[in-house]
């Protein structure tokens, strides 16, 4: 018996494939539409580290559903590319000199070399780079046509501002108060920017999600994020010292206009434009120092829950509208600037924050919904009926709503009102290694965009790509490049020096897949029409709302363009689980690095230095604690076959699972046994006919469960079940003298779209002598899987007491005789005498008794 020689036999399928074009992909006529598949892996920054394994999981993945779509008569487009701007290969420039596109370049030919050693089916000669200038030159183009439909615009006002980074972030960067890229603080800096108008899209973000086959995780972050709101703007007037109507009007924006009786102060944000007209002479000081000191907090502090309320009253008071009080106007930074109107009706009785902050400064508490509480112990935030509310009383919350809506209506002191969480999208970075943003900026014209044959705008060579740090990028110190003319006007001109985000590439990427070579468009309208949408759309979670959202953003100002023809861009789509690692963890909880670790031979798991007992956990792979895995290693050690088999073996593709050796040793030994078989003899049986040897009747018929259940299961991404039935397949096969040469063929052409290279191999033992990716995928009679073993039910007096497995056909009085030593039945019989017994055939027994 030879050898599983893998390590021979990769190489040389993926030099095949390479020389071939095997999975080369054309619009191809002769595939209609609906025989057309998209299959899309989100493309990989290419950083100095190389592949991870959590990688090839998600790539594994689709590779195995796009090479079972071809063997189904399915055109498939599966292309890879690069995600290449970013910031750590300008960090690294910084430290080093090296050009960003150096290390970019050389960490792309490394990515690409691993990739290709797992034998993924890429159409590679579709590979695109973000900050190739033939690429960017359609961002920057995009971008163009957004500015040109008033979707770009230029803003000052403060921005969510990295210090570490030294660039300002969107807020879908910045997570719990921290930069997403580095967990730096993340500070306000007014600086001058670009911003893109995404929340003009808000509605249709929202509505489409109900359109499209995502988690529903990803559905309801996205839902989140964007945040749709629905209530009121409620005008009061403010009073002068003596209680009378003033000019001033202060505006709210409440989703619980119906709680108006119950509003007994307001609150203003200490940003907001009127606090220096509502603040009395003996409350300036006070005002202006607790202005100045929420100043310093991050949105996340002056909104949590948790946190201790602060405030300080203006020294004005305002006329509750409904009912001609006089309530206090306080300020507070409970109160958002970026909300709303940036001021609040507060109704204590109903509303926890505002209950807080009445308790702490003694503000009345007004029930004006009957509640099961002491509102003046605890707010009562459910439905109600309403108390204390004159026309009110007697509704409910909803019907309250709508009454009170119509009446502010009347007096015009109210109108409805929808808010959204979502805020535009800050576009601008004041870094080096992004698409230069294609605009001028003239004295005469102000901002001029780079006409479009001008286009690509090209990255100069910097010598510094140190980061100003003062909201200039580095582009701003090369005067030549600044320097320019007006494109209007050949007036003097300077360059908009900021870059766009790395999101900017991304946005558009999976339409330059259809077309990548294309000099006059993003791609052809044929193209775009053959091949969208996505079909299929497999990554990693950490994207829900940046990726995500961003790209479905410009699509929509795409299809919105008439340049595309969806409205959505990923019609499916699937995130992948994280792949973690063991780690070992002491009483005290913290982790011990994995080589300072070892097993003894109770199985259990000893610190080597302190022989302290440990506990195996499940953690992240990190480099500290040693237990990162090298795919290169792992290919080198058990073969690519054996990795991507593994990979899907571990679990169900979307939960998160640990890396286990012995399990991709198992998934290894497995294969070799495949080998194995390979060299058993090959009989001519024809299979199809009647058979009387009951060894091959059975083997038939575990072989049509066996296709039956692998093509189930990959058509619905269930690898690793299907993998399980391959084994007890083989199993069977590994009993048999010889195996009948069709069924053999046709085990080798389900094996092949998950372990491709021995596929392949297998496939050129038969004698074949072209690449199995393209046969037909197997089928199976229907006839062959038909039960031979019935599950009959026993009753006992009508109740269902147990079960048991029987012959088919087998006679009424030897169906009796079983059901009566059925162990559930039995026990309920105990005692008892059986009048009567109903059986119905190859189903039930029922026994009557007393
Ligand atoms: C009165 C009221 C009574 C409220 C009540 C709630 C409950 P969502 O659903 O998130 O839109 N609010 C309005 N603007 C705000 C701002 N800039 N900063 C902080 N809070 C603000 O929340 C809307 C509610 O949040 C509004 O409805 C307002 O409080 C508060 F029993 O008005 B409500
Ligand atoms: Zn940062």
């Amino acid at each position: 018996m030879s050898k599983y020689p893998f390590e021979s036999i990769e190489p040389k399928w993926q030099k095949y494939w390479e020389e071939n074009k095997t999975f080369k992909v054309r619009e191809d006529a002769s595939f209609p539409k609906e025989k057309r598949m998209y299959v899309l892996d989100m493309f990989p920054y290419p950083s100095a580290a190389g592949l991870h394994v959590g990688h090839p999981e998600g790539y594994t993945a689709t590779d195995i559903y796009c090479r079972y779509l071809r063997m189904n008569g399915y055109n498939v487009l599966h292309p890879m590319g690069y995600d290449a701007f970013g910031l750590p290969a300008e960090n690294y420039a910084i430290k080093t000199g090296t050009h960003p596109a150096t290390t970019t370049n050389a960490n792309i030919e490394h990515f690409t070399k691993q990739i290709k050693s797992l034998g993924f089916s890429y159409d590679w000669d579709r590979c695109v780079s973000t900050c190739d200038s033939s690429y960017y030159k359609w961002t920057q183009w995009i971008f163009l046509q957004l500015f040109k439909r008033g979707l770009a615009y230029e803003s000052n006002t403060p921005i969510n501002w990295c210090p570490s980074c030294k660039t300002g972030l969107a807020n879908e960067e910045v997570k719990e108060g921290k930069c997403d890229r580095c967990g730096t603080q993340v500070t306000h800096k007014t600086i001058r920017q670009w911003v893109l108008k995404i929340t003009a899209y808000a509605d249709r973000l929202l509505e489409d999600l109900d359109t499209l086959d995502w988690p529903e995780s990803v559905k309801l972050m996205q839902r989140n994020w964007i945040g749709k709101s629905t209530g009121a703007e409620v005008t009061f007037t403010i009073a002068d010292k003596d209680g009378k109507p003033t000019d001033q009007k202060l505006t709210v924006y409440t989703t619980r206009c119906d709680t108006l009786f119950g509003a007994t102060y307001m609150v203003v944000s200490p940003e907001h434009p009127l606090v220096k007209q509502l603040t009395t002479p003996e409350q300036k000081a006070f005002v202006e120092e607790y202005v100045e000191l929420s100043a310093k907090k991050s949105d996340l502090e002056r909104t949590d829950l948790n946190k201790d309320k602060t405030g300080v009253f203006s020294g004005s008071y305002a006329i509750n509208p409904v009912n001609g009080k006089l309530i206090p106007v306080w300020i507070a930074d409970y109160v958002l600037i970026s909300y709303g109107t940036g001021a609040i009706m507060a109704v204590p009785a109903h509303d926890d924050r505002d209950w807080e902050f009445a308790k702490k400064f003694n503000l009345p508490i007004i029930e004006v919904l009957k509640s099961d509480v002491n509102v003046q112990e605890q707010p009562w935030t459910q439905d109600g009926i309403h108390v204390n509310s004159e026309f009110l009383d007697g509704l409910n919350k909803k019907d309250a709503i709508e009454k009170m809506l119509e009446f502010l209506e009347e007096k015009k002191i109210g109108k409805k009102a929808v808010n959204y969480k979502l805020r535009d999208w800050i576009f601008s970075r004041q870094r080096y290694w992004g698409e230069p943003i294609p605009l001028v900026h003239c004295e005469k014209c102000g901002i001029v965009p780079v006409p479009e044959e001008e286009l690509p705008l090209e990255l100069p060579n910097v010598k510094s790509y140190q980061p100003t740090g003062t909201g200039e990028s580095p582009l701003a110190g090369i005067e030549s490049w600044v320097n320019c003319t007006c494109p209007k006007c050949g007036g003097k001109a300077r360059r908009e020096t900021n870059t766009m985000p790395q999101w900017g590439g991304s946005c558009w990427y999976y339409l330059r897949y259809l077309d990548p070579k294309n000099n006059s468009a993003f791609c052809s309208k044929e193209a775009e029409n053959y091949w969208m949408p996505v079909d299929l759309y497999v990554g990693g979670a950490e994207h829900a709302v940046l990726h995500l959202l961003y790209a479905r953003f410009w699509h929509k100002v795409l299809y919105d363009l008439g340049l595309v023809s969806t409205k959505e861009p990923f019609q499916r789509l699937v995130n992948q689980g994280m792949i973690t690692s063991f780690a070992y963890q002491r009483k005290n909880k913290t982790l011990v690095p994995v080589d300072e670790v070892e097993q003894h031979s109770d199985g259990l798991w000893y610190e080597k230095a302190t022989g302290e007992k440990l506990e195996q956990v499940v953690a992240k792979m990190s480099k500290s604690l040693k237990n990162v895995v090298n795919p290169d290693d792992e290919i080198k050690q058990y073969g690519a076959d054996s990795v991507r088999m593994y990979e899907m073996f571990m679990g169900p593709l979307t939960m998160s699972k640990p890396w286990n050796t012995q399990g991709i040793i198992g998934i290894h030994r497995f294969l070799e046994k495949v080998w194995s078989l390979s060299e058993k003899p090959l009989s001519d049986i024809d299979i199809t006919g009647h058979l009387t040897d009951e060894k091959l009747v059975a083997l038939r018929k575990s072989f049509a469960q066996t296709i039956s259940k692998v093509t189930n299961d990959t058509n619905t991404l269930n690898f690793n079940t299907a993998i399980s039935q391959m084994m007890i397949f083989v199993n069977d096969l590994s009993k048999m003298e010889s195996i009948p040469r069709a069924m053999w063929s046709d085990f080798v052409k389900i094996l092949s779209v998950y372990a491709p290279h021995i596929g392949e191999e297998l496939w050129q033992k038969l004698g074949n002598d072209k690449t199995i990716a393209y046969e037909k995928w197997p089928a199976f009679n229907e006839e062959y899987l038909k039960d031979d073993e019935k599950t009959i039910v026993v009753m006992v007096n009508g109740k269902l007491r147990g079960k048991f497995q029987a012959p088919s056909g087998s006679a009424d009085d030897v169906l009796i005789e079983m059901a009566k030593n059925d162990e559930g039945a039995k026990k309920f019989l105990e005692g008892k005498q059986i009048v009567k017994s109903v059986v119905v055939k190859d189903k039930l027994v029922n026994f009557v008794a007393k």
